[in-house]
């Protein structure tokens, strides 16, 4: 048998090597969704949703006013632009409002982003950077990750 065949086919190899690449993510942190304002669309989530609003911060970094909720173990993260040079504003223009990112609670942003890297992944931030809630952030770009612009933070 072929070396690769039998490191595939034993449990304890492919569990090792799972292991030493993996990101160790732990669940889904938050989704983002791009909205033109935040104000015109918290009703949805509090009177027909259910949820509440617990935080509305604006994060410089990002040039984004952000609105959170919480939805079990993960929140649901609405991004209004701060101005026309924001990825928000950009974004909302190219594609409209709607599902904006994935984010990742993993135990190291600098960790995972190495592993993403080391498997070819293109990076949007070589380093983590602040976030909304006080998290590290970094994202990975959605050309190598099927379409998806992910989230990556830790808190
Ligand atoms: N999801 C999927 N694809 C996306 C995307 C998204 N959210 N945003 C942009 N793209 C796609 C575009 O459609 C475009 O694809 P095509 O070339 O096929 O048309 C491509 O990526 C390039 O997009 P662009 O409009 O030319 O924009 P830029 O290259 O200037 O920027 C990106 C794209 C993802 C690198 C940039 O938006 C970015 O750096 N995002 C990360 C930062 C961010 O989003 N911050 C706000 C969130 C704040 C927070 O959560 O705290």
């Amino acid at each position: 048998m072929r070396i690769e065949n039998y490191l595939n086919n034993c449990y304890l190899c492919t569990h090792i090597i799972h292991k030493k690449t993996n990101m160790d993510i732990s669940h889904i942190e938050h989704l983002g969704i791009a909205v033109k304002s935040i104000e015109a669309h918290i009703p949805y989530y509090e009177t027909v949703l259910g949820l509440t609003c617990y935080n509305i911060e604006v994060v410089e970094e990002q040039n984004v006013k952000t609105a959170f909720f919480k939805a079990g173990q993960t929140k649901i993260e609405l991004l209004e632009p701060l101005g026309d040079d924001s990825a928000i504003a950009k974004f909302i223009e190219k594609r409209g409002e709607g599902i904006h990112h994935i984010a990742f609670a993993v135990p190291s942003v600098q960790a995972a982003l190495d592993k993403a890297e080391s498997k070819g992944i293109q990076l949007i931030d070589k380093a983590p950077r602040n976030g909304a809630e006080g998290l590290q952030i970094a994202f990975l770009h959605p050309k190598s990750t099927g379409g998806v612009l992910t989230e990556l933070c830790s808190g």
